[in-house]
């Protein structure tokens, strides 16, 4: 017998659930979210082994609900870049995870969903073969067609002899930009299935790792640069630039240099907010602009309230110029210019730089100095608004706001999913840093409770605040969020906008009928139940509650909770606010 065969018999044999979690660990994944289900016996018993063997492996986090579990690993990603494993079960797991799976594809924020599928013997051919009811019913015809519009990539696991190699796939296709989630199918026989450990064979990131993104073609930057120094009226558009703290800093040096007005519109993640040529988070016209850019935004404007030019020239800087994912994105662009934003910010910077006579410079600073005034300008309409404290039981969201933003601090970071009033967080809380203010850039409702509980994981030193509607509070599921924040020892202070209901779907109707029916009745369908008090909720998972209707408790009820959550208690704060 050849010495390889004699080796290879001796060798330990494995279970490819093993090798699965062997693969997570070479890849660098430091968390598993999981919600488990039948399928997962064959990850369980190995994580068990693992742990009495003292082996490494990624730190389990048990989350009550998928919805929480995706969004968490969502939440981590954005603040470290590396996207998670998430486990869900079969068919039920997954249709409960696609909704955050909607919100991460369309963050492009990596995740690796992993859903076991129902056994495929029934008369006990294979380890792991059906043995209770819903393995009959859990195998639909296609189950990947439940997050297949929501992912990047997927597959079901044909054997442990790939496990190594299909991770790794996995892993780099989600990991390369524009990031985004993949799924992964684990049939359960082939979760048991063993395999010598010789045989596995790893896939080193060093050979099979992401793509890196880059910067631009240097004479395409030189053109752009050519028409920025032309420019008499420059418009810098953003949405999530401020993932990236060096686009926001590239942003800044730009504008201050050019003189270019700067808006942050429908912001996912802000860029830092206090500079000079900061211009808010409207563009208010378009028909001025000569050259306009388009930085890291999907939704620049909307086009139906506010009507381009056709004579600007813009030039589009973004991760994702295609927008691929999206049937349809018909926003101009004369130069289309992918990858790092701020890699290619700061090639234009130099270009810009060099090409700075002093009439250039002469004229950016006059620009320079009329959009600091009208920052001021700004501020001084913020506090007005601010100066109005509401009245019982309809607190003025404005003043709440801006005591909430003199209450935490620069780096302290504020999930905006409150909907309709998320231009006022964004006009009343400041944020000199960038992404201390994220947004969710997803349509799915429910984000923002397992985000923060991400962030705040990746982030342990800095407060967490999630700030939701009334009617997006439900969507959170707010237990399993109170529960994984209180077993994970993760405090996060939450505030319940309370107006009664959805004001967004009120704000709809009268958008398309604005003399129809619905108003004529007062018929808008949007009413939810009216006297609820979700501190009490709060109180039964352990956190700090409060309900707040009275203006004049304002200061005292957020400095009340920021203490419960620096105490490592989380606190959820229900404020009711002038009703929809
Ligand atoms: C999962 C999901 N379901 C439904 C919607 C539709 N929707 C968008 S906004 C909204 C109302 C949100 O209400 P609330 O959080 O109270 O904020 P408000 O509109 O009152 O500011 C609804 C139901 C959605 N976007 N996502
Ligand atoms: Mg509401």
């Amino acid at each position: 017998m050849p010495p390889e065969a004699d080796v290879r018999r001796n060798a330990a044999r494995h279970s490819t659930a093993h090798y699965v979690l062997d693969a997570l660990n070479e890849t660098g994944i430091d968390y598993l979210f999981c919600n488990f289900g039948t399928d997962h016996a064959p990850i369980i018993e190995e994580i068990a082994r693992w742990t009495r063997d003292g082996r490494r492996l990624p730190k389990i986090v048990v989350a009550a609900h998928e919805n929480v579990a995706v969004h968490m690993a969502g939440g981590y990603a954005l603040m470290t870049g590396r996207g998670q494993g998430v486990l869900v079960h079969v068919d039920a797991g997954t249709a409960n995870a696609a909704m955050a799976m909607h919100n991460l594809f369309r963050n492009r924020l990596p995740v690796l969903l992993m859903a076991g599928t129902a056994p495929f013997t029934s008369f006990g051919e294979l380890t792991g073969s059906r043995d209770t009811y819903v393995h009959f019913i859990q195998q639909p015809m296609d189950q990947a067609s439940l997050v297949r519009p929501y992912a990047k990539w997927e597959y079901t696991l044909p054997a442990g002899i790939t496990a190594k190699e299909t991770l790794r796939r996995a892993h780099t296709v989600m990991q390369s930009e524009p990031k985004g989630p993949v799924y992964l199918m684990l049939p359960r026989e082939i979760l048991t299935q063993q395999w010598d450990e010789d045989a596995v064979r790893a896939f080193p990131a060093a050979q099979f790792g992401p793509a890196e993104a880059a910067g631009a073609d240097p004479e395409i930057v030189d053109r752009l640069a050519d028409r920025l120094v032309a420019a008499r009226n420059p418009l810098l558009i953003t949405a999530y630039a401020g993932r990236d703290p060096a686009a926001s800093a590239a942003i800044q040096q730009l504008a201050e240099l050019a003189g270019i007005r700067v808006v942050d519109f429908l912001s996912v993640a802000n860029i830092g907010r206090e500079f000079s040529c900061f211009g808010g988070y409207l563009p208010e016209t378009l028909a001025a602009t000569d050259v306009g850019l388009l930085v890291d935004v999907d939704v620049p404007w909307l086009p139906v309230s506010m009507r381009d030019d056709p004579g600007t020239f813009w030039a589009q800087i973004d991760i994702d110029v295609l927008k691929a994912a999206s049937p349809m994105w018909s926003f101009p662009a004369n130069l289309r210019l992918q990858g790092r934003s701020s890699r290619i910010l700061a090639q234009l910077l130099a270009a810009v730089e060099a090409r700075a006579t002093p009439p250039f410079r002469a004229a950016a600073a006059e620009r320079k100095a009329a959009l600091t005034a009208e920052r001021a300008e700004r501020s001084r309409r913020a506090a007005r608004l601010a100066a109005d404290k509401g009245t019982a039981g309809e607190i003025n969201l404005h003043y709440l706001c801006a005591e909430l933003g003199k209450a935490i601090g620069p780096r302290d970071i504020v999930l905006n999913e409150a909907v309709t009033k998320q231009a006022v967080l964004n006009m009343q809380i400041p944020r000199p840093e960038p992404c201390t203010m994220i947004s969710n850039g997803g349509g799915g409702l429910g984000a923002s409770g397992g985000m923060a509980l991400g962030v705040k994981l990746a982030c342990p030193d800095r407060t967490v605040v999630q700030v939701v509607g009334d009617g997006t509070f439900y969507f959170n599921n707010p237990p399993a969020v109170l529960a994984t924040a209180k077993q994970y020892g993760l405090p996060i202070l939450t505030i319940v906008v309370d107006n009664t209901g959805w004001g967004a779907v009120k704000g709809s109707v009268l958008r398309v009928y604005p003399e129809g029916e619905a108003k004529a009745q007062d018929l808008f369908q949007s009413g939810l139940a009216a006297g609820t008090d979700f501190s009490k909720m709060a109180e039964g998972f352990g956190a700090y509650g409060e309900k707040l209707t009275d203006p004049a408790q304002v200061p005292a009820a957020i400095a009340r909770c920021l203490e419960a959550v620096r105490q490592g208690q989380s606190a959820l704060l229900h404020a009711t606010v002038t009703k929809l």
